[in-house]
């Protein structure tokens, strides 16, 4: 009898340990960004190998400090787009919904956003999980790491392994060179002025005497460095 049972408690961890085996564990990294204030920029969330992890969901956490960022957006990846066709919903289910559909789903709180993906194929290979979408605030200095607090697979089944990003604020630049092309001359008027009658979006760098709004100020601004008053 206690032999019996102990051949049985072998047979269950010789089959438990290959389970763990076989699901091998998933590296999660998040990309370096940088951008000017004003600049949006894609940052990618990408995973190694994933095909001996029969994976077909994943959570992910990441923080970063909203004082300097923005989150606009959260795309599927080159890993996930086959996800986001597999779970679209049909017109009908559309016209039900009371929120636009997006995916992945994500919600993001104070400089937190869990991203939600899911599927019903297995991932395959190694590639981008999601791409983060932020916008460079208008007075934002300095970097802010992209910290992945949670990057789970099926529920915690596979393990893995998170590695951070950063992201570096640009705000080096010759003020008042509302073109970008390294010079402050007439040009750089006619720029800031195609701004201000929304022919051309420069960003930031239309607004040279950096209070936030572009305006006959900053035209003023651009006129006088010319001159070097
Ligand atoms: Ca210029
Ligand atoms: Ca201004």
């Amino acid at each position: 009898m206690g032999k019996k049972i102990f051949v049985t408690l072998g047979v269950v961890s010789v089959v438990f340990m290959a389970t763990v085996v076989w699901a091998q564990e998933v590296t999660v990294t998040v990309g370096n960004g940088s951008g000017a204030p004003g600049d949006i920029v894609g940052v990618p969330i990408t995973a190694s190998d994933t095909t001996a992890s029969a994976i077909n969901s994943c959570d992910i956490t990441l923080r970063y400090n909203p004082t300097l960022l923005t989150l606009s957006d959260v795309g599927a990846g080159t890993l996930t787009s086959a996800w986001e066709r597999e779970v679209q919903l049909t017109d009908v289910e559309l016209a039900q919904l009371t929120v636009p559909w997006h995916y992945p789903v994500y919600k993001e709180t104070s400089g937190e956003v869990k991203i939600a993906l899911y599927g019903t194929s297995n991932l395959s290979g190694a590639g981008t999980l999601a791409t983060l979408i932020f916008k460079v605030n208008a007075t934002a200095t300095g970097s802010t790491t992209l910290s992945l607090t949670k990057a789970q697979f099926k529920e915690g089944a596979v393990s893995s392994a998170l590695v951070n990003g950063s992201f570096t604020i640009n705000t080096g630049g010759v003020v008042g060179d509302v073109d970008k092309n390294g010079a402050v001359n007439s040009l750089d008027v006619q720029a800031c002025v195609n701004h201000i009658l929304g022919v051309q979006d420069y960003g930031n760098a239309a607004d040279v005497n950096k209070d936030t709004l572009v305006n006959s100020l900053d035209v003023q601004r651009v006129v006088n460095i010319i001159l070097g008053v």
